[in-house]
């Protein structure tokens, strides 16, 4: 729920800005004092706060990547929950549930520390149905069994854990410090997506056969959300400078790859990559080739269900109308109280 009400106008629609604000320009030459700090801070592993002067383009990378993250949060809930109802035990049901409701909760998280950069999580929400802003795509597979519940978990938690440590000591405060427990929150999941690809891979040969396909079916995509390959990732090589990302693409990939291999081995799976070998001279793994193509497809709004997750998040939006215009009658009223006492 929004609680978050910061302008008289938030929660009406109509008087919403469209998307996130314009950014002033660049620093002038009265603010080099000011740009020579922001960089000192950078220099110096001293987080940047909201209230800190912060040039305006690593403002606008800040809300398009935590923007961006929040939002790949709460879709994240839509395959999972897919399985609330499905789950095979009643503690499986529990577990899952808590999972789920976590992700709730990194979405909050991530909203709010995008918030202290001055955007509100209504225009960052219109920007997601609008199709100006992205979420991950890996959201945008299905999940057809019930072992894709622990591949979900052991594999895409796995790579968001991968991905987001070194978050938790990136440049700007508000985010660092959101992913630490966000961190903590994941290894959880991760760990029980693990176990349950355990008791799959240990059951009867049906069990091992649905844990097979699901790691078939999930693994190309996990290795997409790390994003493109180093030579056509268009944001890095800024956002290292700027302490945003700490680790390229293809090196937390490759990170992902020498983690999972064991884990697939001890579970008794076959990583589906005929050209995975180990290589001495690097002593990491080599890997096939990725399907780039279909992780463009897939991030242009054209995979298998990309249609599906946004209109549940429209659905949500829309059926949420009344509890944003009664947080905003609420807020009004409390206003006026506190005026005239
Ligand atoms: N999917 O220049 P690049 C989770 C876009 S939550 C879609 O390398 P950047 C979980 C990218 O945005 C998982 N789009 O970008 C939740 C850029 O387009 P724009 C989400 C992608 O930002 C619930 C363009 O491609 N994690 O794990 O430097 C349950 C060029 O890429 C993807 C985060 O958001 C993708 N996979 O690096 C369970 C972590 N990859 O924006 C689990 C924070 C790239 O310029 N984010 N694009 O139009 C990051 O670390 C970085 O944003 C990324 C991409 C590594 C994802």
């Amino acid at each position: 729920m929004h609680t978050n009400a910061t302008s008289a106008t938030e929660g009406d629609a109509s008087k919403m800005p469209e998307q996130a604000p314009e950014q002033a320009p660049e620093h002038s030459p009265e603010q080099a004092p000011e740009q020579a700090r922001f960089e000192r801070q950078l220099d110096q592993g001293i987080p940047i706060e909201s209230a800190d002067w912060m040039p305006a383009a690593y403002r606008k990378t800040l809300i398009r990547q935590i923007s961006q993250h929040a939002h790949s949060e709460i879709v994240g809930m839509l395959p999972e929950g897919n399985w609330l109802t499905r789950a095979p035990t009643l503690e499986r049901k529990s577990i899952l549930l808590a999972k789920v409701q976590d992700e709730a909760g990194h979405g909050l998280y991530l909203y709010s520390a995008a918030e202290t950069l001055g955007v509100t999580r209504d225009a960052m929400t219109l920007d997601l149905l609008a199709r100006r802003a992205k979420y991950s795509s890996i959201f945008n597979y299905p999940t057809l069994s019930w072992a894709d519940i622990g591949a979900i978990g052991w594999l895409v938690d796995g790579a968001a854990i991968i991905n987001q440590i070194p978050l938790c000591h990136c440049s700007y405060g508000p985010y660092a410090r959101a992913m630490v427990r966000i961190c903590k929150e994941e290894s959880f999941h991760q760990r029980q997506g693990f176990a349950i690809m355990t008791v799959l891979a240990r059951g009867t040969r049906e069990q091992q056969d649905m844990a097979q396909d699901a790691l078939n079916r999930w693994w190309w995509p996990v290795l997409m959300m790390f994003g493109p390959p180093d030579h056509e990732s268009t944001n890095s090589d800024q956002s290292m400078r700027w302490g945003i990302k700490l680790h390229s693409n293809d090196e937390l990939r490759q990170r992902m790859v020498d983690q999972t291999v064991p884990q697939a081995q001890f579970l008794g799976l076959s990583i589906p990559d005929e050209q995975l070998a180990w290589n001495e001279a690097r002593g990491r793994y080599d890997y096939g080739a990725i399907d780039w193509d279909e992780f463009r497809r897939v991030v242009n709004g054209d995979g298998p269900c990309n249609q599906e997750r946004l209109a549940a998040r429209q659905r949500a939006w829309d059926e949420g109308a009344w509890v944003r215009e009664a947080l905003e009658a609420h807020a009004q009223k409390q206003a006026t109280a506190v005026a005239a006492a």
